[in-house]
């Protein structure tokens, strides 16, 4: 019997799916395994008018994501409706699994509305994110043209994750629930939650209160770049209640996202330690750390009680996260203090362990059987392999894919979070103004990441879940932030971990990525720009008159320049010739929008001059040849811009610049560096020879007054009496092995170099 309601749901039908409204392209993140676009029409769904039709079973995740995101975004509405008549409906419903992986589903528009059948419920899920992306981005309310398609579509990796470090900075329940809708919205799996840190404890423990009572408060952070420029003195902190927990859980899970609780040990445990400083080697006094890095006091390997609290700690831990997998860590533990404590020694006797590393390995293993007797895997970071890998550990390769490629030659399971690719702390920009941790990830960099190292056979290829997007969060204090570092790269790692490997195209990705970047307006979300960001290069000039600026966009725009200071404003035709102190503008206008860089060329005697170089620099830090020296370009902005700067390790900077003519000079200035936690060491001292040869130097003057300038750039002035030279020999002798007590002790240091100035 065909009732009043199904009669109008047949006749909205036919009124709606109209044939002449044209669609919009198809642009899906992460590429489907394929998509056919069959026709130039669209279905519409209507406000109120079209139904979600569930059959066989509960879909009710699906649904409720769907309707959520259409009332936030396009302020519609659905009903779900049990009846199937008509074709003005959505149509979800469940498919024999046709592929071998789980998570495949099939999506079809045409004239009888909209299906999305998959092989289970969570499929059906993955179906809805990619309907969501056949919306018009922005959203028009009231009617949504859904073009005619046919898209058959399952992941490549099973695991697909993102990562969050609460405890450098905290994060809100409701911001944690919105990074969760980012992740399932990119048909991303795993979500792993950093919890514990020096820097803060942040999971209640119901057996051991202090944790968050004194282990989630810190009474300042440093200011600025490690080491930093003082200390904020905030009391800055947070927790998450079981309850929040259990609400997080519980959101993820409506999302089919899995949540891996981090609790670190060994290493990184001094909020634990200053809540109970029984914990540690020497008992304390602890503190929540107010800086970052790695500190040597860490849990006690040899008492006992350390073990018993680690247990009582995931028996909370595994009633609140469902997961199978619990992250216990295992990274960067100094083994400074074990080697002095009696009873971390004692139990390398009594357990005949070799080492403090084998120790490690103890730890690790004994709590993976205490995990493993639960019924749960244990997780590690690649430093869980030293000293033998605990039997069953799935291994996370952070130190690049080395761990990785280990652990699955052992036919353990990997998660690949190598920092090449995988860090969304570091840069995305050559031109980052905001302060980060460093290096630099741009988003092609990400997009050509591949989890599977060439060097493993098929069969060791097996172990490789996925990979994951890691977030941490020293630099990172507010949401905006987060979604600066995380978009758009955690777009392109989606389609790194979902899509086939033959259907990744990053030329293609670029197209899709436009319309992406409309999803992300739509979102309100604070993305990065850096893609649309002009690319600079210095280039010497024609006989050493100046230097070139070259500027680059990649949407074949016209391009305009500036000189601070002045009103024109001139087009760009050709690398702009610059030969005095100067502070440069490239712009061009994109969709309503300018893009802009900027350049100050400081000039002297030296500048675009001819230079070589007695030594090689590294081959990780070539910057652009000699001429970085003398280009005229100071590096501001740290080691991210590479091209910028040149890096000797444990060898001299000597360079030898031709002024082209007898002039008189009486200083010479070096800039360099100083940041010792890296490595880098200024100039043991800078000694400048004069020569109007270019064959027989005399040694004028040198100097080891080193000055820092800004952060961790610094210069060496070298004044002398008024020299007539055309040939100018500056030798920045590299300070040698680091002496002990310093960070990389016994090793050669780094020399750095970005300009040489002549004056
Ligand atoms: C290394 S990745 C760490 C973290 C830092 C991160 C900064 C890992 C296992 N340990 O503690 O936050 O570098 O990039």
């Amino acid at each position: 019997m065909i009732t009043a309601v199904m009669k109008k749901i047949f006749f909205a039908g036919l009124i709606f799916t109209s044939f002449f409204v044209r669609a919009q392209e198809i642009n899906i993140i992460p590429q489907p395994v394929s998509v056919k676009q069959t026709k130039s029409n669209a279905f519409i769904i209507v406000n109120a008018g079209t139904p979600i039709v569930a059959e066989g079973d509960d879909f009710g995740k699906s649904i409720n994501f769907l309707n959520d995101y259409l009332d936030r975004f396009y302020s519609i509405k659905l009903r779900t409706s049990s009846t199937t008549l008509g074709n003005n409906v959505i149509r979800l419903s469940l498919s024999n699994p046709f592929t071998t992986v789980q998570g495949g589903y099939k999506l079809t528009v045409d004239a009888n509305g909209i299906s999305i059948s998959g092989d289970n419920a969570n499929s059906v899920f993955y179906g809805i994110q990619t309907l969501i992306q056949l919306l018009p981005a922005p959203g028009s309310s009231i009617r949504l043209p859904v073009p005619y398609c046919e898209i058959t579509d399952y992941p490549r990796f099973s695991y697909r994750g993102m990562h969050l470090d609460c405890c450098r900075h905290f994060f809100s329940v409701d911001f944690i629930k919105q990074y969760i809708d980012w992740i399932a919205l990119h048909k991303m799996n795993y979500f792993h939650w950093h919890l514990t840190d020096d820097q803060g404890w942040r999971i209640e423990l119901k057996k051991y209160p202090k944790l968050t009572q004194v282990g989630a408060w810190r009474n300042g952070t440093i200011i600025g770049s490690f080491p930093g420029t003082g200390n904020d003195s905030i009391h800055y902190g947070g927790f998450y209640s079981q309850e929040q927990i259990k609400e997080i859980v519980k959101y993820a899970a409506d999302r089919y996202i899995t949540v891996v609780p981090e609790i670190e040990m060994p290493g990184h445990a001094s909020a634990a330690l200053a809540s109970y400083p029984f914990l540690g080697c020497t008992k304390g006094p602890y503190e929540v750390q107010q800086t970052w890095g790695v500190f040597d006091d860490v849990f006690c390997a040899g008492n006992d009680s350390t073990y018993k609290f680690l247990q009582d700690v995931l028996d909370e831990v595994i009633a609140l996260f469902p997961s199978k997998y619990i992250h216990i860590g295992g990274d960067e533990c100094p083994k400074t203090r074990w080697k002095t404590c009696p009873v971390c020694q004692r139990r390398m006797r009594t357990e005949k362990l070799k080492d403090e590393h084998a120790l490690q390995s103890y730890f690790i293993q004994r709590i993976e059987k205490y995990v493993n007797s639960k019924g749960r895997s244990v997780i590690g970071w690649d430093e869980i392999l030293e000293g033998g890998l605990a039997p069953n550990a799935t291994v996370m390769s952070w130190r690049g894919e080395q761990g990785g490629i280990d652990a699955a030659k052992q036919n353990h399971y990997v998660i690949m979070t190598p920092g090449d690719w995988c860090y969304f702390d570091h840069s995305q920009s050559e031109q980052e103004d905001s302060l980060t941790i460093g290096g630099y990830i741009p988003v092609d960099k990400v997009y050509s990441y591949e989890p599977v190292p060439a060097s493993l056979n098929a069969d060791q290829a097996k172990y490789i879940l996925g990979a994951q997007g890691n977030l941490w969060t020293e630099y990172i204090s507010n949401p905006g932030k987060v979604e600066y570092m995380i978009f758009p790269r955690m777009s392109a790692l989606s389609e790194v971990l979902w899509s086939q490997k033959q259907n990744r195209d990053w030329g293609d990705f670029e197209k899709r990525l436009m319309v992406q970047f409309k999803r992300y307006d739509l979102w309100n979300t604070k993305y990065s720009k850096a893609y649309f960001e002009l690319k600079t290069s210095v280039l010497p000039g024609k006989d050493y008159n100046g230097v070139l600026w070259k500027i680059e966009n990649k949407f074949n725009k016209k391009m305009f320049m500036t000189f601070a200071g002045s009103d024109s404003v001139w087009g760009y035709t050709g690398p702009q010739l610059i030969q005095k102190t100067v502070r440069a503008r490239g712009y061009f206008n994109l969709d309503n929008r300018t893009f802009e860089v900027r350049q100050d060329f400081n000039f002297n005697k030296a500048t675009g001059k001819k230079i070589t170089l007695a030594n090689e620099p590294s081959k990780n830090f070539p910057g652009d040849g000699p001429f970085t020296l003398v280009n005229g370009v100071w590096n501001e902005r740290g080691i991210t811009r590479t091209s910028q700067l040149l890096g000797f390790l444990g060898s001299d900077c000597d360079a030898t610049i031709d002024l082209g003519t007898m002039q008189y000079i009486s200083n010479v200035t070096v800039h360099t560096m100083k940041d010792l936690s890296s490595w880098i060491w200024p100039p043991k001292y800078v000694e400048v020879f004069v020569s109007g040869d270019g064959k027989n130097f005399t040694s004028v003057k040198s100097s080891d007054d080193f000055k820092i300038t800004n952060g961790k750039n610094g210069v060496i002035h070298v004044n002398f009496l008024l020299t007539n030279t055309r040939y100018v020999r500056v030798l920045a002798k590299n300070t040698g092995n680091i002496p002990s007590g310093y960070p990389g002790a016994g090793y050669e240091s780094w020399l750095f170099a970005d300009e040489i100035e002549i004056n």
